[in-house]
């Protein structure tokens, strides 16, 4: 049923065995896809090599430095996608960056640059690599990106974050808009709190995640297999009338009020 064997996927954003990004690509390696990934390159390469070891087991036949503030770097990796793999048919976007600093106290105190820091790691990424892969989509294709309730209610200390996120619930919607005729899906997880490398430099993550295990309605938080799941069924012929969503692995905290 689920099948992604001879489907060429990007994935972006592995970290560490914590990234929700390494659920995806695990996921989509069981369901027969042939991987690219790529990662953030550091001056002394321990990135490379941390993720080039985890990696490993799932015999990616592209690993390739992106650093996604870098234009030449998307460039080049689109460019060795044609040149190796002729054609993409999966993007996953897992990225997203703001100061630590825009991550706590006052929004209204958020400065210029930070703003733009936020927006161009984890909003604009979205669309650059949409633009690198559309010419390379050429039977059609699925690009998934990672969202949080953020985007749409004022969580403490998100903050800009949460406007990045919303501006990149939006561009899922305008590139479905644009891309809906070349057979490309466009789509957004909304994942529920997770440990990750990421959400754990933040203050009060532990204290959110017992909330959600308090409250959501399986009672529990979600896992980076549950997300990379939803990502392969997403990736897959079995959503193929599925564009332009934000769809929520999140236990069922997004509909849960009081
Ligand atoms: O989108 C995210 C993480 C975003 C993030 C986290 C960091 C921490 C370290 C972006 N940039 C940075 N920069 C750093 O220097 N999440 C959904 C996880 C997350 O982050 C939060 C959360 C949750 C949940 C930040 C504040 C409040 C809750």
């Amino acid at each position: 049923m689920l099948d992604l064997k001879g489907k060429n996927a990007l994935v972006t954003g592995i970290a560490n065995n914590r990234s929700i990004a390494w659920g995806i690509a695990q996921q989509l390696h069981a369901a027969g896809a042939n991987l690219g990934i790529t990662y953030l390159p550091d001056e002394r390469g321990k990135m490379e090599k941390k993720v080039a070891e985890l990696v490993a087991p799932l015999n990616p036949s592209l690993f390739l430095p992106c650093n996604v503030q870098n234009d030449e770097q998307i460039q080049s990796t689109f460019e060795t996608i044609r040149q190796k793999w002729g054609r993409i048919d999966i993007l996953i976007h897992c990225l997203a960056f703001a100061n630590k600093d825009d991550l706590s106290g006052d929004f209204s105190q958020t400065s210029r640059s930070g703003f733009a820091t936020a927006l161009d790691v984890s909003t604009y990424s979205l669309v650059q690599l949409s633009g690198a892969a559309k010419p390379l989509m050429t039977e059609g294709g699925s690009i998934i990106t990672l969202s949080y309730l953020g985007a749409v209610r004022a969580i403490p200390n998100y903050n800009v974050m949460g406007v990045a996120k919303a501006g990149l619930e939006a561009s899922v919607r305008y590139l479905a808009s644009e891309l809906g005729s070349q057979n490309i899906r466009v789509n957004a997880i909304s994942a529920g709190p997770i440990r990750t490398l990421a959400s754990s430099a933040v203050g009060g993550i532990l204290d959110m995640i017992h909330h959600v295990e308090q409250v959501a309605p399986l009672r529990r938080t979600v896992t980076q297999i549950e997300v990379g799941n939803t990502a392969a069924f997403l990736a897959s012929d079995l959503a193929s009338g599925i564009t332009g969503q934000v769809l929520y692995v999140d236990a069922g905290y997004e509909i849960t009020g009081m």
